[in-house]
């Protein structure tokens, strides 16, 4: 009995050594993952003069305190028409000369009502069999590139910064220009095709007639209106909008890869007011500069908002393409499968968090009242939460249902294609706002403030405060630092974000490559009394060894028990002889 004891708990001893040691050593250090390049979040990209309210060649243009903020020559041009500014504001854009004219005030209220309005499409971050990297590229956060499709005002010059840089001239950009015009304008829309593939513009919620005065199709549909523009033909739309609201506009060939390539812009028709000039075209899609006369009737500014997805498979055919319209169109349309597409790229207006910080935040001031105009370009839904506010939806899809409809929330739901016109109130009452400060507002579809999965980044941006942006435009931010976000390793997902959060990095990765010495020597010691001779990996065989074995084992047993006859009679022949 005694001896059964001590084989007992020599045993057990011996089968919990293994986890004993394991827990009391020590645990490696952390690797120091170096973060790489760190862009600024704000260098000199534009001159500070441009964030000025100012007047140009008449035009009222209103400050805009943000990092990157939009040309207020191309502001003038968009209200004026390229036809109505000074040569010296036109050579300060790089608009075409007949980009927007307009002339014939029909109603005599002081503002043109013949609006002609012309655009080309561009392709962003495209690709040549010549060269390695993309050209006229255009960056949706640090190092990403999706190749793009947009409409894009008519320019003149090059389309890249310089012959050195092949970044995207500032009116080559994502997402396509915001359209604004008056209620009962005759308007000409002009789609001069300068891509490589057939396009076409289909104006949803706007009123249009099915056909033009000369009996051409005007709805954008080559299976029902006309047929689609081809590589360097155009194509004139006339409408004359009756009813005012936030619009819609995309290309309608193969619109399920069309549309979220990029071919889509918010389309508004504004009240007819006298005196009252539009901004044409609002490129870079945040703030509207120069208002209408009848959104300054009730707020003190106005925004654009388009919130645009992008599946990555999609995004790279282009590249894959050499170039090869055939290839292109192959892969799109024979290939490509959108019914098994996931998104990976959340943009609002075009960027994603961080570049979001530098271009499209809100600027608020207490008690003023600011109006929103959301399009949801995704290809799913959108749930629009703005943190520290309740805006009230006034307009669905461009109509006014009357304020029994009107609804404050804090999550808005929205469709694709679906606009909302939302009142975002600075009333510090605990309902329509929470107080002054910097509160972030994105799609709470939670992948949305992702970029290809890694977080935050996204359409997240922010409602700032008077009082919260520096001298640049930044956001004064109390908490983490953002350097990581400026980094294209995070993006990478090489980069860990909770690295540096404290001196001893206890949240980083741990370095499996370091050579360290364990400090409790003592359990180590008793470990090598007891381990046995061989290496771990000797000891410890596979289950596919281990199966093996048996299966081997069991035949042996088989072979023998059935031939136990035979082998008892052998056995006794040996043992006679
Ligand atoms: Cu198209």
């Amino acid at each position: 009995m005694r001896k059964n004891l001590l084989t007992f708990i020599g045993g057990a001893t011996l089968l919990l050594m293994h986890p004993w040691s394991q827990a009391a050593s020590d645990l490696p250090p952390t690797a120091k993952v170096e973060m790489g390049p760190v862009e600024e979040v704000c260098s000199d990209f534009t001159s500070p003069e441009w964030r000025k309210e100012q007047v140009i060649d008449g035009v009222q243009i209103q400050a805009s305190r943000l990092c990157n903020p939009d040309n207020p020559s191309d502001i003038a041009a968009f209200v004026k028409g390229t036809n109505g500014i000074s040569m010296k504001t036109l050579m300060e854009t790089q608009l075409a000369a007949d980009a927007v004219t307009m002339s014939d005030d029909v109603d005599g209220d002081g503002d043109p009502d013949k609006i002609i309005i012309k655009l080309e499409v561009a392709e962003l971050n495209g690709h040549s069999p010549d060269m390695k990297d993309p050209t006229t590229t255009f960056d949706i956060a640090p190092g990403i590139q999706p190749t793009f499709w947009v409409f894009a005002p008519k320019t003149r010059d090059m389309s890249t910064l310089s012959i050195y840089e092949p970044i995207a001239n500032p009116l080559l950009r994502v997402p396509s220009p915001v359209i604004r015009v008056e209620q009962d304008d005759v308007v000409w829309l002009v789609l001069e095709n300068t891509h490589y593939l057939p396009h076409s513009i289909h104006l949803h919620g706007i009123d249009h007639p099915f056909m033009d005065m000369s009996g051409a199709g005007n709805d954008g549909v080559a299976q029902t209106s006309n047929m689609d523009t081809m590589p360097g033909k155009s194509k004139t739309y006339v409408i004359k909008p009756r009813q005012p609201g936030t619009m819609y506009y995309h290309c309608h060939v193969q619109p399920h890869t069309h549309i979220p390539m990029g071919l889509q812009g918010i389309f508004v028709v504004e009240e007819n007011r006298p005196n009252n000039w539009p901004q044409t075209l609002n490129v870079g899609a945040g703030q509207v500069r120069h208002p209408s006369v009848a959104v300054l009737e009730k707020y003190a500014r106005e925004y654009d908002l388009h919130y645009q997805s992008a599946d990555k498979e999609l995004h790279e055919l282009v590249a894959r393409s050499a170039n090869d319209p055939r290839l292109i169109a192959k892969h799109m349309n024979m290939e490509y499968d959108t019914t098994d597409a996931t998104d990976d790229y959340f943009m609002l207006n075009g960027r994603s968090f961080p570049y979001t910080l530098r271009e499209s935040l809100i600027e608020m001031k207490q008690d003023e009242k600011v109006k929103l105009r959301v399009l949801n370009g995704h290809t799913e839904s959108l749930a629009l939460h703005i943190h520290g506010h309740k805006p009230t939806v006034t307009h669905y899809d461009g109509v006014d249902n009357g304020p029994s409809s009107y609804i404050q929330r804090d999550v808005h739901a929205m469709v694709p294609a679906q606009r909302l016109d939302l009142e975002l109130s600075g009333v510090d009452d605990g309902l329509h706002s929470f107080g002054q400060g910097i509160w972030m507002f994105h799609d709470h579809v939670e992948k949305a403030f992702t970029t290809n999965g890694v977080g935050e980044g996204g359409d997240i941006s922010l409602v700032v405060y008077d009082g919260f942006l520096d001298e640049k435009g930044i956001p004064k931010s109390h908490g983490m630092s953002l350097a990581p976000y400026f980094t294209k390793g995070l993006w990478k997902r090489n980069y860990p974000i909770w690295q540096d959060y404290d001196e001893w990095r206890s949240l980083g990765l741990p370095d499996l490559k370091a050579e360290y010495q364990p400090s409790k020597v003592a359990v180590q010691t008793v470990q090598q009394q007891w381990a046995p001779e061989k290496p771990v990996a000797e000891q410890e065989s596979s289950a596919f060894g281990k199966l093996l074995f048996g299966l081997i084992l069991g035949l042996l047993s088989y072979v023998l028990i059935i031939n136990r006859q035979t082998i008892y009679e052998r056995v006794r022949k040996l043992l006679n002889k």
